[in-house]
């Protein structure tokens, strides 16, 4: 909204013409975000408290966990205001990817919303039904994907890192492709956010990485010497990264250990589906198996472990997701949280490598 209203003022003070610019943009829509996570945090998690919106543990889990019982959860709420509102007020509103964007984040938050308020409200650790769950996850990313196909200049082709003259077309079998990356990466965030500050950190180093793919993919000059697929208009998804980057710092102030406030799902799946859909807008969704790598094995580690489990009653790990595999291994919280920290950090800057290899 301020760029509408704002940049058109650069003809008659040119102080204005700033707006136009994406990095400006991206920049104050984080600390937009910053700003509204902090002022709003600690009211949050005493509103969440006072309506005794705690979380409920498993019993089944590691013991360090029995302690969490009540913390405060669907802080989540807050991510989702301190990425919508600054989208909204910085972004170029003209832009479809921007919405598409917002419609995932927004239509997989409302999904976590539910399935969070049925687990408080019951007082259990089971919300929606899992069928019911991937039903509106599909079916959200499903518009979105059509979307996204009818849209003119939507390239459908599939871009690989390192092989970059490997295009396969998909055509329409790209639409059930996005859905599976978008729904994935969801569940996948979902299942990693299992120890404070293990699912946010990784999320913000993933959503920066993306804000320069997204950067660099809207800017044409800039992909064609980089020799990556150039998608006009991605460039405002850095806006939206920003967002996430600016959202996901303000909820770690208060998500790091021992955490004050847990995102739930209506977190979890938001930022999951939103990083899933700027992958595949940017045509970096390959990318993604890198940048979220951390995802990637927190869900592999479920599949591994019920699948080894079913077919021979064998545990590969001692717990899943592989968290809990460390957690009773004897491994501190901390130590556990900063060292997939870490891996992330290394992990986008191979990623952001893949940008110059060829
Ligand atoms: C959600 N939720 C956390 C919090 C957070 C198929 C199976 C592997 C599914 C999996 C599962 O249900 N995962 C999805 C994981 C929960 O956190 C809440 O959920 C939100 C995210 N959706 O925001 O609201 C607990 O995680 C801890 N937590 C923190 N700090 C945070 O910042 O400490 C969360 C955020 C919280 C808190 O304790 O209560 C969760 O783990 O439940 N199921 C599992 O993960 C279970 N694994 C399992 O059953 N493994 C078996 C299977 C694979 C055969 C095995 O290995 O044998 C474990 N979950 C728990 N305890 N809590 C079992 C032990």
């Amino acid at each position: 909204m301020l760029y509408h209203l704002l940049y058109p003022l650069h003809t008659e003070f040119s102080v204005f013409y700033v707006f136009k610019f994406i990095t400006f943009r991206t920049i104050y829509a984080a600390i937009t975000a910053l700003l509204i996570s902090f002022l709003l945090g600690p009211w949050l998690i005493r509103t969440l408290s006072r309506l005794q919106i705690g979380q409920s543990i498993r019993k089944v889990g590691p013991e360090s966990h029995f302690k969490k019982e009540g913390t405060p959860t669907m802080g989540g709420t807050l991510i989702l205001l301190a990425i919508v509102l600054p989208v909204l007020l910085w972004a170029d509103l003209n832009n479809i990817y921007v919405w598409v964007t917002l419609l995932v984040t927004v239509g997989f938050g409302a999904v976590g919303f539910i399935d969070d308020y049925r687990k408080v409200k019951f007082k259990s650790s089971d919300g929606l039904s899992a069928r019911g769950k991937m039903f509106w996850l599909v079916l959200i990313s499903a518009v979105a994907a059509g979307l996204l196909y009818i849209y003119p200049s939507f390239d459908t082709t599939l871009a690989f890192p390192f092989f970059k003259g490997l295009r396969p077309e998909l055509g329409l079998l790209y639409v059930p492709f996005i859905v599976l990356v978008v729904v994935g990466t969801g569940n996948a965030v979902n299942l990693t956010d299992g120890l404070d500050g293990l699912a946010i950190g990784p999320m913000i180093i993933a959503s920066a990485t993306y804000l320069l793919f997204a950067y660099v993919a809207g800017n044409v000059k800039l992909a064609t010497y980089l020799q990556i697929s150039s998608v006009q208009g991605a460039g405002e998804l850095a806006i939206v990264c920003g967002a996430m980057v600016g959202a996901g710092l303000g909820f770690l102030w208060f998500n790091t250990y021992p955490a004050q406030v847990f995102m739930g799902d209506v977190g979890s799946l938001s930022l999951g589906g939103a990083l899933g859909t700027i992958a595949v807008i940017t045509k970096q969704e390959m990318v993604l198996v890198i940048v979220g790598g951390i995802f990637v094995v927190e869900a592999l580690s479920v599949i591994v472990q019920v699948t080894s489990f079913r077919l021979w009653g064998k545990r590969i790990f001692r717990m899943a997701p592989i968290h809990h595999h460390f957690e009773l291994k004897g491994w501190p919280e901390p130590k556990i949280i900063v060292r997939f920290w870490i891996i992330s950090i290394i992990l986008a800057l191979i990623a952001l490598s893949t940008l110059k290899l060829r």
